[in-house]
């Protein structure tokens, strides 16, 4: 699919060393250093009720992430899914009585719109599952074949326990939480443990066979659509191949989501799917988390329209930790509104009066801070601070280094 319109992102001087990032299946600070090519995969929208600002400020985490190694001088493959076939969306587009490709094809532009809006690093391959019904079909194929997979009527589920044992993988979510716990986020995230004739009650759906009314395509796995998990391990795999560099989400993929691509991939290439495992907060609205189903949703088109600045919305979303929870309060718009003036009535004089001009110790300071805040776990409130030192000293600034090093790390243009 047709991703949308890169924004620029100056290349600033000096050093930059890649980041050190929170790696979920280790528990701990890893160095997320590329190999030449950083390699990234994001999972990507549902296309229904898109864009809140939960969404926003997962993909905002994983856009800092890239402009830190940009600025480090790496080259950056970007890979995102669109799950655009899914229970969920066929349910939505049942219940309002519009066509489910419909549905997904506005969202999708929606959502295009909203992450131009907001300065986001588009993917190089932004890719629908259903353009890429053959391949997940064969690699279902492939695990039935190698007995790691196997049919429950006309279904297809990954046989956890063989798979495991072939090929194993850690994520290492999975043995960190307690059956019962497992089982229930199974059940609430899209899985099945009840339906008789499986293995395992958490043995994953690769493939739904055909149903009456739902749509299907035919493939090596027989006629019927993609499960979950595996359009996210095949998908990655063609595009950013084994072993890649991050993997990204919202934590609430870690489990099953995450923990299931990882082991379909081990089971498909008998290799990792990834270094590190990423995972950003959630954002909550009214004391819970902002959802699709709960309806609780601050949509990004919504606060556009109402006249807010994309720029805003960034600021509003960079002054949390991506990797906390936190809750979103329609105050939060005033807030960066204001910091968002102060600091474009200092360094915006500073990038017209002196364009060119060699820049002071004291601004190679601050960009040396911004850079040193980013690069330990993307500390963006730490970023924003450092900014809002400088302008609230009165700076008499020189060139336009700070205003250039808000565009290319934190993507604020002033
Ligand atoms: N299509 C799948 C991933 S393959 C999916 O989870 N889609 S989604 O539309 O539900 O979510 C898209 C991304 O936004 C995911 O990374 C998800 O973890 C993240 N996300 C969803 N809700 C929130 C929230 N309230 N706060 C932060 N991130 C969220
Ligand atoms: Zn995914």
């Amino acid at each position: 699919m047709r991703a949308w319109k890169r924004p620029d992102v100056p290349q600033l001087d000096g050093d930059g060393r890649p980041p050190v990032l929170y790696d979920t299946a280790t528990r701990q600070l890893v160095e997320a250093r590329p190999e030449d090519v950083a390699r990234l995969y994001v999972c990507g929208i549902t296309p229904y009720d898109a864009t809140h600002l939960g969404h926003a400020a997962t993909y905002l985490a994983f856009d800092t992430l890239q402009r830190v190694w940009l600025d480090a001088g790496y080259r950056v493959h970007y890979a995102q899914n669109i799950t655009d076939i899914d229970d969920p969306l066929l349910e939505r587009a049942a219940a309002t009585g519009v066509d489910w490709r419909r549905l997904a094809d506005e969202q999708i532009e929606l959502f295009r719109r909203d992450m131009e809006s907001l300065s986001i690093l588009p993917p190089d391959d932004y890719v629908a599952v259903t353009e890429v019904i053959d391949q997940i079909g064969r690699a279902t194929r492939l695990l039935v074949d190698r007995g790691l997979a196997y049919r429950v009527d006309d279904d297809i589920y990954f046989d956890n326990a063989a798979a495991q044992e072939a090929a194993p993988w850690v994520l290492g979510e999975e043995s960190s939480l307690d059956r019962a716990t497992m089982l229930a986020l199974f059940a609430e995230r899209g899985g099945d443990p009840e339906r008789p004739g499986k293995r395992d009650a958490l043995d994953p759906l690769l493939w739904r066979g055909r149903r009456e009314g739902e749509p299907s395509w035919p493939s090596e796995a027989g006629e019927g659509r993609p499960g979950w998990h595996i359009e996210c391990s095949v998908i990655a795999l063609m595009h950013l191949g084994r072993d890649f560099t991050v993997q990204g989400g919202g934590s609430d993929l870690v489990f099953p989501h995450h923990e299931m691509s990882a082991g379909h991939a081990a089971a498909l290439s008998g290799h990792p799917l990834a270094r590190v495992y990423s995972h950003a907060g959630m954002v909550a609205y009214r004391g819970e988390k902002m959802s699709k189903s709960l309806g609780n949703l601050v949509l990004v088109s919504r606060l556009r329209e109402a006249g807010v600045e994309a720029r805003v919305i960034r600021l509003a979303l960079l002054s949390h930790h991506y990797r906390a929870d936190w809750e979103w309060y329609d105050d939060a718009i005033d807030e960066a509104s204001t910091r968002l003036e102060a600091w474009s009535a200092v360094l915006a004089g500073e990038r017209t009066a002196s364009l060119g001009a060699e820049p002071a110790r004291e601004e190679r300071a601050v960009v040396d801070r911004m850079r040193a805040a980013l690069r330990n776990d993307l500390d963006t409130p730490e970023a924003l601070r450092v900014v809002d030192t400088w302008v609230a000293t009165h700076p008499s600034a020189v060139s336009d280094l700070v205003p250039s090093a808000c565009e290319a790390l934190l993507g604020i243009r002033i």
